[in-house]
């Protein structure tokens, strides 16, 4: 029997940090995880490190379920995003090496395609509402079928959801930026400039929004009921994800879709969610909900319910993420959306992928496993750099959420 002979944690900022879980079993087959936690990564690599790679050593790879469920039902401390977030690097790199083993892309393992490719959304922003036009034409031209447009709000600094460099980038501070917030001027904004994309561009394509978890359900209602008509494909974390009761409230009032789920972490999280069908897309993604195991029990769920997916998949998700969300996303029936921003060069110097982006849509080759390697070696030029999001304030000094 092939057996775990080691796992590494890599923590490397490759453009931004990334934290690796690299499991080689006896036969010299290796599996790659992705630990990355914005902003708390040395907290992962620890748990990764000091608790989880001692119980790993010894143990038989092809046992996914069986390893999942020893460390999440084993540490009798359930759920969390440190704790699912280490389970998910320790069951991505397993599957990675049973699709090796298998000589069969991780899609094939997971029943094969439902799609041809997997569609997803850009991010357009600007710091005002002419730069960000111009950078939705710039998506269009790119062929992109969906984007999700954000933009300073005026006399905020222009600062929130907007897009520095090439990159969207919002871990940017060594402490973090504090930024300030109005929830009346955003409300009384962001519809408008929201219109005028549709206005200018039509309705020959998906537009998103993302409200980043900053309304009361109320708010959440006025600003979905005030945007029925632009047709959006989804209102982002319209208020705090962890109250599902809110959703409650938001869904009596307005039509527009919802979508939440990136900063949570298991089924349990979800559960009231989907079965009351309060949200249109589960946001939940395989690196914080503990890897492709979990993720598929969540999505299997939605699909009963009729919520599609529609996984968080900013640049601190890491090129062994990307990769296996598109796997999953290419087999679920009830896929929705990925979102998806390029890394930066920087990144792809240290991970090797076969992920292509064409007209749009998402693809990966038929490659064993996941289909991406790690340059340790080129990893060593970039140390960890610590950086953290940024944190709002009100107007009066109060801390918002993020
Ligand atoms: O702010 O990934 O929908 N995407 C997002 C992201 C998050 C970051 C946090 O690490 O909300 O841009
Ligand atoms: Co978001």
């Amino acid at each position: 029997m092939s057996t775990i002979e080691r796992a590494e944690v890599f923590v490397a900022s490759p453009g931004r940090n990334f934290v690796t879980l690299r499991i080689t079993t006896s036969d010299g087959v290796t599996g790659l995880g992705d630990a990355t936690l914005n902003g708390r990564e040395l907290a992962v690599a620890s748990y990764l490190r000091d608790h989880l790679v001692p119980l790993l050593i010894g143990r038989d790879p092809a046992r996914i379920e069986d390893i999942w469920q020893f460390l999440y039902k084993g540490a009798y401390w359930r759920r969390g995003p440190v704790t699912m977030t280490a389970i998910a690097a320790v069951d991505v790199a397993l599957w990675d090496i049973k699709g090796k083993v298998a000589g069969l892309p991780v899609y094939q393992l997971l029943g094969g395609r439902s799609r041809d490719g997997v569609m997803v959304y850009s991010h357009a922003s600007g710091t005002d509402v002419p730069s960000l036009l111009d950078d939705v034409a710039k998506f269009r031209d790119q062929g992109y079928q969906a984007i999700r447009a954000q933009t300073g709000v005026p006399g905020l600094g222009g600062s929130y959801g907007v897009r520095k460099g090439e990159v969207y980038e919002p871990a940017n501070g060594s402490l973090p930026d504090e930024q300030p917030w109005s929830t009346e001027a955003y409300l009384d904004f962001a519809p408008t400039y929201l219109r005028e994309v549709r206005e200018k561009f039509g309705y020959g394509f998906h537009l998103l929004h993302d409200v980043h978890h900053r309304l009361t359900p109320i708010e959440a209602a006025r600003f979905g009921k005030s945007v029925e008509d632009l047709r959006l494909f989804w209102m982002e974390d319209p208020t705090p994800a962890e109250n599902q009761e809110a959703f409650r409230l938001i869904r009596r009032h307005t039509t527009t879709p919802i979508a939440t789920g990136e900063i949570l972490n298991s089924i349990w999280d979800v559960k009231d969610l989907i079965t009351e069908q309060l949200i249109d897309y589960v946001r939940t993604t395989v690196v914080h909900a503990g890897g492709i195991t979990h993720l598929r029990r969540i999505f299997d769920l939605a699909a009963l319910y009729q919520v599609r997916t529609g996984s968080h998949g900013a640049t601190d998700l890491s090129p062994i993420s990307l990769a296996a969300a598109v796997h999953v996303d290419l087999t679920v029936p009830n896929f929705g959306i990925q979102e998806y921003m390029p890394h930066v060069a920087e990144t792809m110097q240290v991970f090797r992928t076969n992920v292509t982006l064409k007209n749009g849509m998402l693809d990966l080759s038929d490659e064993p496993g996941l289909g991406v390697e790690y340059d340790e070696k080129a990893a060593e030029r970039f140390p960890y750099d610590p950086k953290y999001l940024p944190v709002a304030r009100r107007l009066d000094g109060s801390v918002h959420d993020w």
